[in-house]
């Protein structure tokens, strides 16, 4: 039996109510950071401590991890709740009126109403789970291309998007025979947003772009956009996927129509996203999956559907996953966002002037407002070979295109080294890897 907005009975409410009431026994134990006060009282050694992963040695020397805008680590606090879904409170949720899916179900949706806060959504409907960004993506595009799209009409996408945020636009694309056109950047990573006012035509429906580029760096000014956007009758999607791990979002201050997230670049688990949107816009979509949940009756006659947000969430889910997600934002907020911001953007400026010290090394992405990513390469030396011997280092960064090929065209380049951090990163690692970089150079 399910227990959703469409069939739910007086008894399930009870049930809804009181175990919302009892607090999951999970209650783990938080970095202690007071509160409002600034970076400078952020003890990064004592979050380190948080991190078990961080204290492992790799080729006999201490991990330094710089590839946090591919995945984050996990708190163990973010572990143990994942450990207890498992062990104490795992059912399957929405569905069986026993003790345990009730209890799974209560703790999933109180992560719901947790995001909802998070990104200060206006109301928990316009949440939906997913199991990352890119899906969110594929979602939005083939229930917004389903709605509204048709032949002739077109779709602005910015020339700094990781692939995410460009292939299911053009799938839709080509489904409805619309077009994709391009908003292109400059030299230094910015978004060229004046023209934007050119690309727009009567035919535009949305444009697509990242609040944060895993490339450059670049924090776009979305509202800016959002503006222009609405001004002209169009739609915005935010790809937030590198924004939400290191910025307070406010979806409703931004006044996006879409904003996407991952909770595996939050501190939280993997195979876990978040599809917000305006709910007007929710209403008037399609479901993208048919499946459970996702339906209020079927007959072969025809199937109604559910209402928000389980329209757009058809078969199990990924229960322990969000669960423990709800963690991670605990997590977060108890730092705070802006200290850690802060203290990720004091680690951006340090590595950034040790960096650009060493010969021939470039940068790509000098805005001012610009989250901790550096991409760079060196004059001389393939970025492969200098991530291949970075890692004996014991130094984890990335190399390659970062599913950014028409960035990296933009730039007449096939791929980077990116240095990428997380407030769980020091000075001293910088130091380490600045050092090991000049030695492989060397090398070379
Ligand atoms: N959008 C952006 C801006 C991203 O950086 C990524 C992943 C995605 C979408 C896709 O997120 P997913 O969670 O659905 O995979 N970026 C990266 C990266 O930069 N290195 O590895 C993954």
């Amino acid at each position: 039996m399910f227990i959703n907005k469409q069939n739910i009975t007086d008894k399930n409410i009870l049930c809804l109510i009181l175990l919302s009431l009892v607090r999951i026994t999970a209650s783990p134990k938080m970095p202690e950071v007071p509160k409002n006060k600034t970076i400078m009282t952020l003890n990064i050694q004592k979050i380190r401590e948080d991190f078990p992963i961080l204290q492992q040695k790799i080729y006999n020397r201490p991990l330094v991890y710089f590839d946090n805008a591919a995945t984050t680590q996990r708190p163990q606090q973010v572990i143990d709740v994942l450990t207890q879904t498992y062990t104490q409170y795992y059912g399957n949720i929405h569905r069986a009126a026993h003790f345990l899916a009730d209890k799974a179900t209560a703790a999933y949706e109180e992560t719901r109403d947790k995001v909802k806060n998070l990104i200060n959504a206006e109301s928990r409907e316009q949440i939906i789970f997913t199991k990352g960004t890119t899906e969110s993506i594929n979602l939005a595009a083939f229930a917004f291309g389903e709605a509204f799209v048709k032949a002739g009409d077109e779709i602005i996408v910015s020339e700094m998007e990781h692939h995410s945020n460009i292939v299911p636009w053009q799938m839709m694309a080509g489904r409805k025979g619309a077009k994709i056109l391009m908003l292109p950047i400059d030299n230094d990573g910015r978004l060229l947003i004046e023209k934007l006012e050119e690309l727009i035509t009567p035919k535009t429906k949305l444009i697509a772009v990242a609040h944060v580029s895993n490339v450059l760096g670049t924090i776009n000014p979305i509202a800016q956009i959002a503006q222009i956007a609405h001004a002209k009758g169009l739609r915005i999607f935010v790809d937030g996927a590198q924004a939400a791990p290191h910025l307070q979002i406010d979806v409703q201050k931004l006044n996006v129509d879409f904003y996407a997230l991952s909770a595996h670049k939050m501190y939280g688990p993997n195979g876990v996203g978040v599809l917000y949107g305006k709910k007007e816009l929710l209403e008037q979509l399609p479901p993208y999956q048919g499946g459970g949940e996702m339906i209020s009756e079927v007959k072969f006659s025809g199937t109604t559907y559910n209402e928000l947000p389980y329209k757009f969430e058809a078969g199990t889910p990924n229960i322990s996953g969000v669960i423990a997600f709800g963690a991670a934002i605990d997590y977060l907020q108890n730092i705070g966002f802006e200290n850690l911001s802060a203290w990720e953007h004091e680690l951006l400026e340090y590595a950034t002037a040790q960096l650009l010290a060493i010969p021939g090394l470039q940068i790509y992405g000098t805005q001012a407002e610009k989250s901790g990513v550096i991409s760079f390469n060196v004059e001389g030396v393939h970025f492969f070979d200098l991530g291949t011997m970075l890692d004996k280092f014991g130094i984890a960064v990335r190399t390659g295109h970062h599913c950014a090929d028409p960035l990296m065209d933009h730039f007449g380049i096939q791929g980077t080294v990116r240095a990428s951090f997380a407030f769980y990163n020091t000075k001293a690692e910088i130091d380490i890897f600045v050092e090991a970089l000049r030695k492989v150079i060397a090398m070379f």
